[in-house]
């Protein structure tokens, strides 16, 4: 095997390989033989160049080891945490973990899956651990990839869900043999997303890997859950197992820890003064981490007879939405309010409104004397640059704790505090709250058909329609509900967990079409029809994520709910207009996605998936929903282009 020169670097040999200095080597611009022939003062370029740039790489006579490298036993880390997918863009910081992971590996568990942005992959992965409870691989460069990752970091670390991202990086200068590898080298990778990331490390050894990388996995899963990180360093990667360790190489037993609950004396405060509440409030914010949290706030809510509302936003699917119990309440009326995991309780209990030139004015909705109660696993994971913690709440009683794991001893205590006379007042509520969410269906119907035959589509047609093709399907709606009106929550019947995944986090745009990409496949294995209504502006910022979905037979079922603008900030820019009296006629300037208009079935076409549209008149709506819903169900994405009405 002929030898290409190797320089010594401390105790390892560091080979040039034959492609890293090709790609040094300046060339000439690649010259269509077919094309007009080049201009008299350009060289023509050799038959052996135009073959160079344009034939496959050399064949590589040369491997960096000859024993197994370092990225081989980082998967075998990898696989003790099971992980079923690896999202990644490709990077050369991280080429040795790519080559194990498809090779040593055996490309499953994880499986890699190819996006075409950062984002995209974070955001994916964001989807997914919100369906399956558990965290999807993501890999990236340290820097480029991670700059492109940060935002849907973010969305995860204020959303409260378990990202495990592995960084490539080259440490050592000795390493660097290229622009390129300098440029994507850096000091401390996790520096720019360390504000918002749950835990990170740096390994500088294969053992340090192996006990932080499961260490990293336990702490993104412990509520209050968060992103984490850990950086593979490339000589790590690349280079053999040394000799000292090989031997020594161990991985960690995995242990997750279980859920902290909320102070037994906390608890047994906080249902004596629910059962003794005539009004309470349930408000849910994200308390149901798992199935198992939908039941149990069912169970606290029929023990007591209390409404359940969710917050405007939805962050989870908590409670049915077809419950007697679900929706109703009044917060004004509440004598006792308890949130659970509600990030911002404050604006659950206050209304703020600007007043001009002295700022705002801010006001409880609570009546005087109510009690405020929150559970919540909040105080448990709080920095301080970003301010996703949201306004201070003045409560009467604080419960640390994951409320999921604190809610069977709430409804034990309140179980044991209810006489007889306790009730038969929460009958009666428990019926009048029952009668007015039984209005509250019928006037969303009627309100529903406002503008039935109206195009663009109105938000409620389009959602009636698609309940209408679903409702008999195990369906999972994995997109948020906020610009639609919340129509679905007000007309279909969710009743189970991965039904509803609620939004971004930190209404970072852009989320919206790769969580639900990731979320599809954590659906995919239990055969769920997984369905997302996708607005416009959020598709434009990655759509290549629609490749992914279709190069990876990720059966989504995409509906776009096209307005055809960021219609978002429309509305601010009208309210900045308006409140200087200056008319809201130029405020599509800069917000209108139009002229020329968006083809979004063509779109989807170019990435190779199945679409019809743009549907414009609402009676076309159901037919090629019907049809879309075959493709899914044959196990492709399919997109449904729909022109709308703004919300
Ligand atoms: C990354 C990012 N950029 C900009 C914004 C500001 N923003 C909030 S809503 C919105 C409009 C999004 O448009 P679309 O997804 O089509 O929803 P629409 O409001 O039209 O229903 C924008 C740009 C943001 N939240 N996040």
């Amino acid at each position: 095997m002929p030898k290409t020169p190797g320089r010594t670097v401390g105790r390892r040999t560091f080979l040039q390989s034959a492609a890293a200095t090709a790609a040094l080597v300046v060339k000439p611009p690649i010259v269509d033989a077919q094309a007009a022939p080049p201009r008299p003062s350009a060289a023509s370029p050799s038959a052996a160049q135009i073959a160079a740039e344009t034939g496959p790489p050399p064949a590589r006579t040369r491997s960096y080891t000859v024993d197994r490298p370092g990225a081989d036993f980082m998967v075998d880390v990898i696989k003790s945490l099971g992980f079923e997918y690896v999202a990644a863009n490709p990077g050369s910081s991280f080429r040795a973990l790519h080559e194990s992971i498809i090779n040593y590996g055996g490309n499953a568990r994880p499986e890699l899956l190819t996006c075409c942005h950062e984002e995209s992959s974070v955001a994916m992965a964001h989807g997914y651990a919100k369906i399956d409870g558990r965290p999807m691989l993501v890999m990236a460069h340290g820097t480029v990839g991670l700059q492109h990752a940060s935002m849907a970091i973010y969305n995860a670390w204020a959303d409260r869900v378990p990202v495990y991202l592995l960084l490539g990086n080259i440490l050592d200068v000795a390493y660097r043999r290229s622009v390129v590898e300098w440029t994507h080298s850096v000091q401390d990778a996790v520096a720019m997303v360390r504000d918002y990331t749950k835990w990170d490390d740096t390994p500088v050894s294969l053992t340090h890997f192996a006990a932080s990388a499961v260490r990293a996995y336990k702490t993104a899963m412990t509520p209050a859950m968060g992103p984490v990180v850990i950086v593979a360093d490339a000589v790590l990667q690349e280079e053999p197992i040394p000799e000292a360790e090989r031997h020594a190489l161990r991985v960690p037993k995995l242990t997750l820890a279980a859920p902290p609950a909320g102070d037994s004396s906390a608890v047994a405060e906080a249902a004596r003064l629910l059962v003794a509440a005539e009004s309470p409030v349930i408000v849910a914010g994200r308390c149901a981490r798992t199935p198992e949290g939908l039941r149990h706030l069912v169970a606290l809510a029929e023990t007591l007879q209390a409404p359940v509302n969710d917050r405007p936003f939805r962050f989870r699917m908590n409670f049915p939405t077809r419950h007697p119990l679900y929706g109703g309440g009044s917060i004004a009326e509440a004598d006792v309010v308890l949130g659970l995991e509600v990030p911002d309780f404050w604006n659950a209990t206050h209304a703020q409104t600007p007043v001009n030139r002295t700022g705002m004015e801010a006001r409880p909705t609570t009546k005087a004397g109510a009690k405020l109660v929150t559970i919540s696993s909040s105080d448990l994971l709080t920095k301080s640059n970003y301010q996703d913690f949201g306004a201070y709440a003045e409560v009467d009683l604080a419960i640390s704790g994951d409320a999921e794991a604190t809610l069977p001893a709430l409804v034990d205590a309140c179980k044991r505090l209810i006489t007889g006379d306790r009730a038969r007042v929460f009958h009666e509520r428990g019926a009048r709250l029952a009668e007015a969410a039984r209005r509250s269906a019928d006037d969303a119907l009627n309100q529903a058909a406002w503008g039935w035959d109206a195009s663009p589509i109105t938000t409620a047609r389009l959602s009636a329609e698609l309940w209408n093709e679903i409702k008999r399907e195990d369906w999972s709606l994995v997109s948020d509900v906020t610009f639609l009106s919340f129509w679905p929550t007000r007309l279909w019947d969710f009743d189970k967990h991965y039904q509803y995944i609620g939004g971004q986090g930190a209404y970072g745009i852009g989320y919206g079409a790769p969580a639900a990409v990731g979320a599809a496949l954590a659906n995919k294995k239990h055969g769920r029809l997984t369905v997302n209504i996708q607005c416009d502006g959020d598709l434009n910022y990655a759509p290549g994520v629609l490749w992914t979905a279709a190069h990876h037979h990720i059966p989504l079922l995409t509906i776009m709910h096209n307005n055809r603008a960021y219609h978002q900030e429309r509305m601010y820019v009208q309210d900045m207009a308006a409140r200087a009296e200056r008319g809201i006629d130029r405020a599509n300037i800069g917000t209108a996605i139009t002229d020329p208009n968006i083809d979004y079935a063509m779109l989807a076409k170019a990435y190779g998936m199945y679409s019809a549209g743009p549907i414009e008149n609402p009676k076309d709506l159901a037919p090629a929903i019907r049809k879309a819903i075959e493709v899914v169900k044959s196990g492709e994405p399919a997109l449904v282009d729909v022109v709308t009405q703004p919300r």
